[in-house]
């Protein structure tokens, strides 16, 4: 049986409550929180378990939601029950509040979205205690939720509850994003205040891909009356990120790994693969700031649960160390073969053209660099 080493000099908290995983989108619903469940037995196989503080996560209290939730929002997600979307004296608030096929209403709803984000505010709790140096919780990260609206599969924004969290202990916070799709509930959240940094890496475009927000141009209200000025897309993480950091001095990283960013997503269209998704995160990492990290999309679960593990056992420093080959011993091992390997050739799977060239890129860097110089910690 594998068994993992405790990292030296550092410790990291998994933040987790099982009732999250048996929750049903619906049939045809590409979010399967199942995927959850593919991802710890696959942590458990390498026994990554043992490396890290393991924390039961208690479901968000009704105020701790309203923390950044309208009251009249919560109250409806409090009482909602599957068949509202169809019931006439609901419409007005199903409308109102965004729910439809993206964001269905579904058994244990109420439940469902507590749990996650309890998940995520333990985990920044943790981190402000200094009990934790690096708090995970997969099945946070939903970042499209509104004050007052569900957006995108997201109900409630766990990432926003976790940053403020975390701004009662540092001045200065900083967000990367790395799902496929736009932060925008994040971005939207801290629009108005210097105190957080978000960094969005999605694909854009505004007709055709959800939600639609994030150009590079859309950098914070300019008003000069408005501290928050500052917002960035679509970038090579090393290029950016680092000078971010760097200019920024935030207190502590809350680093969304949406994993719909890699390659044959049932919904993305990049093609990162499992140690390149891996290596925005080894990178972040690198900084050796108090980290919060969060799950978010990825729509192929055997994927998602791959780099999910991987990233875990980077984040407890047992990535040179686990067998490339997923464990005899692993729960559901079918679904990784014919390969049975953590790292897939995702990108040789579904041939795509690379629509970033050089010259965009090195663009995309130029306009973020001249962005930085308004941005001083
Ligand atoms: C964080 N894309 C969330 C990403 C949210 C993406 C969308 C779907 C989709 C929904 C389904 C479904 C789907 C195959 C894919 C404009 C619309 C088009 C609903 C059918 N199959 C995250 C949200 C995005 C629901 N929404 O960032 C039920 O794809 O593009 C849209 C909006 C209107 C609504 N319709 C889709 O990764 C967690 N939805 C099948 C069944
Ligand atoms: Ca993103
Ligand atoms: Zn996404």
């Amino acid at each position: 049986l594998y068994k993992v080493q405790r990292p030296q000099g550092y410790q990291v908290s998994w933040h987790a409550n099982p009732a999250v995983e048996s929750h049903h989108f619906g049939q045809s619903h590409p979010m399967k929180p199942w995927r959850l469940t593919l991802t710890k037995q696959l942590v458990m196989a390498y026994g990554m378990h043992h490396a890290m503080d393991l924390y039961l996560a208690r479901a968000a209290t009704y105020e701790e939601l309203a923390d950044f939730h309208e009251s009249d929002y919560l109250d409806f997600l409090r009482q909602v029950m599957p068949g509202d979307i169809d019931r006439a004296e609901q419409s007005e608030n199903v409308v109102r509040f965004n729910f439809g096929d993206d964001c269905p209403i579904f058994d244990g709803l109420y439940n469902y979205c507590s749990l996650y984000a309890g998940g995520t505010v333990d985990a920044a709790r943790k981190l402000c205690n200094n009990q934790s140096d690096i708090a995970i919780n997969w099945s946070g990260g939903l970042h499209h939720a509104k004050k007052a609206e569900a957006s995108g599969f997201c109900y409630v924004n766990d990432i926003v509850l976790g940053v403020l969290q975390l701004l009662r202990h540092h001045p200065r916070v900083m967000y990367i994003d790395i799902d496929v799709h736009h932060g925008d509930g994040v971005e939207q959240a801290f629009w108005s205040t210097d105190r957080v940094l978000t960094v969005s890496f999605h694909k854009y475009d505004k007709d055709n891909f959800f939600p639609g927000t994030g150009a590079l141009e859309d950098t914070g209200p300019s008003h000069p009356l408005n501290p928050g000025a500052h917002h960035s897309i679509n970038v090579p993480l090393n290029d950016v990120i680092g000078a971010c950091v760097e200019n920024y001095r935030p207190g502590a990283i809350v680093l969304q790994c949406g994993a719909d960013s890699l390659g044959c997503d049932r919904l993305g269209c990049f093609n990162l693969n499992v140690r390149a998704h891996g290596a925005c995160v080894a990178f972040t990492k690198t900084f050796g700031l108090p980290l919060l990290v969060v799950g978010g999309g990825g729509y192929t679960p055997r994927n998602v649960s791959r780099a999910w593990a991987h990233e875990t056992s980077i984040l407890i420093d047992a990535d040179q160390v686990i067998d490339s080959t997923i464990p005899e011993s692993v729960a559901f091992r079918n679904h990784f073969g014919p390969d049975y390997s953590l790292f897939p050739p995702l990108s040789e799977i579904r041939r795509l053209e690379n629509k970033n060239s050089r010259p965009y890129l090195e663009g995309l860097v130029e306009a973020v660099h001249e962005q930085l110089r308004y941005i001083k910690g």
